[in-house]
């Protein structure tokens, strides 16, 4: 017996810096992580996207390792500057061609493309020209998403403005640790998030206007969810205030702030009020703009911590115990995270839902009989899925999975420390192994989610 519905679709992602290499290939402009690689001291060991898992040149390849663990769906970003190499003008009809073939091997291997337009390669040429904060940027990038869905909209159906707005604002604007490595006031950093989700409210409207068929177009937020520690009504309500507040510590990284606009057009006012006059400067009609309606929401939601009801309700955050399971990353294994993180933004926003990205990083390495044993991924992943199914069972519209990520491949500041793929890339030789999550993973989707349940 299993909660997922028939049309659940079964997939895995990845993003273009992170695995196609050839950076300086067939015509492609830099990207402010091109640049940022070079700067030393910024990426773990000195490490770069320059070859990656070379999946520019290995597709065909990759695409065979999709069909082989029976992905019915597979999310992969586009680099703007391999299609526009100075962000905006002439188009590289070679970069976009890398795409369309691409898109052709997805179709006929029966994998369906899951466009996401911007996963943090943003051009450096436009980065010389104020990036984000300068206004123009929600332009710059509507007009990119136009020239994509024109070439590719005849066979992409579902599409994503951006990924994880708050990640590439936050770090690679206030904090520095992402590209371009600015640490900026916050008066800039909510400029440069107002422009971002303007774009992303641009971007939707050329989507629409450009595909040549019916489309579904959402974004790829991140969320935290908030844990209530035990399911009294009180923790409950206190666990999906503290999703839902835009407080001082983690202003930034608040999901109101980001979410409220997109869905409600509108900042939330506790936000508001705490940024005071570092708000966002917004001109008439932004709002309106970011607000367009959205097919679906898609979240990457990997870890969450434990919230309990205070006096009068307030909520308490609640420490993982010592010794609490962690994966190589140091992140905490939350698997509840994918019951009330789903089921407190469906509650709030009433959007149909992905999961777009989620995984774990773990120490995989080729076994002496050649096989990549990962059995933390099998067990991180089931309780994860199993919790999703919990939120199918209550009412959650939950149309799909996309599992993080299809290889290991670079993790941006930890260079390729981290592995978060089902297949394992030997970066000398860039041989491909399937870990045996991907055969686990395989059997789930086979049996759509009915093996989650074997043994239990
Ligand atoms: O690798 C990243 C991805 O690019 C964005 N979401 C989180 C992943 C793991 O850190």
């Amino acid at each position: 017996m299993t909660h997922f519905p028939p049309s659940f679709v079964w997939g895995a992602a990845a993003a273009s810096y992170q695995i196609e290499g050839a950076a300086t290939e067939d015509g492609k402009g830099p990207s402010i992580w091109d640049m940022l690689c070079r700067k030393p001291g910024a990426i773990w060991e000195g490490h770069s996207g320059d070859v990656a898992c070379d999946h520019y040149h290995r597709y065909p390849e990759d695409v065979a390792l999709m069909r082989k663990i029976g992905l019915q769906a597979y999310r992969f970003s586009i680099s703007w500057p391999r299609v526009l190499p100075d962000g905006v003008g002439k188009v590289n009809p070679a970069g976009l061609g890398f795409y369309d073939r691409l898109v052709d091997s997805l179709l006929e291997a029966g994998v369906a493309p899951y466009a996401t337009l911007f996963h943090w390669d943003f051009p450096y040429a436009l980065y010389c020209r104020g990036g984000w904060l300068n206004r123009d940027s929600a332009d710059w990038f509507a007009d990119y998403a136009r020239v994509v869905v024109e070439a590719l909209g005849d066979r992409v159906r579902d599409w994503m403005t951006l990924n994880e707005i708050r990640v590439f604002v936050g770090m690679g604007h206030l904090d520095g640790e992402h590209a371009p490595g600015d640490k900026l006031g916050m008066p800039e950093v909510l400029r440069v998030g107002h422009h971002a989700m303007l774009a992303h409210g641009k971007a939707v409207q050329a989507i629409r206007a450009a595909s040549p068929g019916p489309c579904r177009v959402g974004w790829a937020p991140t969320t935290f969810p908030m844990i209530p520690v035990t399911e009294s009504p009180e923790d409950i309500a206190a666990a999906r205030m503290a999703m839902f507040s835009v407080v001082e510590e983690f202003a930034i990284w608040s999901n109101t702030w980001w979410l409220d606009p997109v869905f409600f057009g509108r900042y939330p006012e506790d936000g508001l009020r705490l940024f005071g006059a570092a708000a966002p400067p917004i001109q008439p009609g932004d709002m309106e703009t970011i607000a367009q309606p959205l097919d679906f929401c898609g979240f990457n939601i990997y870890q969450g911590s434990g919230v309990q009801a205070g006096p009068q309700g307030y909520p308490i955050s609640v420490p993982h115990p010592v010794g609490y399971p962690k994966t190589s990353f140091n992140w905490p294994v939350t698997p509840e995270v994918l019951y009330w993180g789903p089921r407190f933004m469906y509650e709030r926003y009433g959007v149909p839902l992905f999961i777009t990205e989620n995984g774990l990083a773990n120490a995989d390495w080729v076994s002496l009989d050649g096989a990549v044993h990962d059995p933390q991924r099998i067990d991180f992943t089931r309780r994860y899925l199993l919790a999703l199914e919990r939120a199918i069972a209550d009412g959650v519209d939950m149309r799909g999975y996309f599992h993080w990520s299809l290889m290991d491949n670079f993790e941006w500041a930890n260079g390729y420390r981290e592995r978060f793929g089902l297949v394992f890339v030997d970066y000398a030789t860039q041989q491909r192994v399937l870990k045996d999550s991907a055969r686990w993973y395989a059997e789930v989707i086979a049996s759509n989610g009915a093996k989650l349940h074997e043994g239990l």
